[in-house]
């Protein structure tokens, strides 16, 4: 067995046996090369200085990037319930712990192996004033090519943007994983879809392409007043939800 292949059971592993295991579809997992040229020009491309992969670990060579995709039953519940959905608030508390503890066995699987690895939280992990992270996992994922970024300024994978993800440096060479030569998002590719800056409730993404992130985070902020209440979703719940084109 390949450490790829390692990787994916025990990921598999751990999603199944999760007691929220309805939450989640298929895992989606991709690799970047930490010598990569897009990481020297992602403080161009992102406008924020970022961490580089080398400078997070001495020695690395890859990036794994692992994106976990919400099932039809999130899906359905924040559909029926708009701004207030019970299930959603569940998978992100929920989904935000399964990544950690995820990571922490690959980490664990690495070490074993006499492997180093490093890795950053799945979120809150970023500026507050600037509203960005200087370890982002949605360019760690464009990188690896498990998805393309849309309109909705997430990453769409195949399997769609609804879900969460992590990424990780190790010292192991692991292949990469291959990027897709076309964009995931339906107005990238047709220019006829803009659902994402339609439902977005604070009126944040904007069709040119941009997307005003203090107003996205003041509307989270005075939303998010109980833990039943985390996250906004309504941009990830265009036709690119659950799958990407
Ligand atoms: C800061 C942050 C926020 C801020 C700012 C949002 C933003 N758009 O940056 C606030 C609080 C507003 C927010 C809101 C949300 N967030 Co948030 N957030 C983060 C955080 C902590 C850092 C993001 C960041 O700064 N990335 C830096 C760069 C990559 O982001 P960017 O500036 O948007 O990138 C643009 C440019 O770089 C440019 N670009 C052009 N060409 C290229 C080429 C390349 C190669 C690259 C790299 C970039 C690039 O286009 C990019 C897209 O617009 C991450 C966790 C993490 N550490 O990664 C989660 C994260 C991005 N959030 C996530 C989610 C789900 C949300 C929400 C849906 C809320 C929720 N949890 O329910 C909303 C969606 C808002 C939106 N439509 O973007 C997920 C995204 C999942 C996905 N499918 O993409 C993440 C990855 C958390 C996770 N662990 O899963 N978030």
């Amino acid at each position: 067995m390949t450490l790829a292949e390692e990787i994916q059971e025990l990921i598999q592993v751990m999603v199944k046996n999760h007691p929220k295991t309805r939450y989640y579809r298929e895992p989606i997992v991709g690799y970047a090369s930490a010598s990569d040229p897009l990481y020297d020009q992602l403080d161009e491309l992102i406008g924020n200085p970022q961490i580089h992969p080398k400078d997070m670990l001495k020695g690395a060579q890859t990036v794994l990037v692992l994106f976990l995709p919400y099932s039809e039953v999130v899906y359905r519940d924040i559909k029926g319930n708009q701004l207030a959905s019970t299930i959603l608030s569940d998978a992100y508390m929920y989904t935000n712990e399964l990544l950690d503890k995820i990571m922490k066995q690959i980490q664990q699987l690495l070490a074993s192996k006499g492997y180093h690895s490093a890795c950053e939280p799945p979120t809150e992990n970023f500026d507050h004033v600037t509203k960005t992270a200087c370890w982002g996992h949605k360019s760690n994922a464009v990188i690896a090519g498990i998805g393309t970024f849309g309109l909705n300024h997430l990453v769409i994978t195949k399997k769609g943007c609804l879900g969460r993800m992590n990424s990780l440096v190790t010292d192991a060479c692991i292949p990469p994983t291959e990027r897709p030569n076309h964009s995931y998002c339906l107005f990238y590719q047709t220019g006829k879809c803009r659902v994402c800056t339609t439902n977005c409730p604070s009126g944040a993404i904007y069709p040119d392409g941009t997307i005003d992130k203090k107003r996205c985070d003041a509307y989270l902020e005075g939303k998010n007043i109980h833990d039943w209440q985390q996250g906004c979703p309504q941009c990830s719940l265009g036709p690119c939800a659950l799958k990407g084109f």
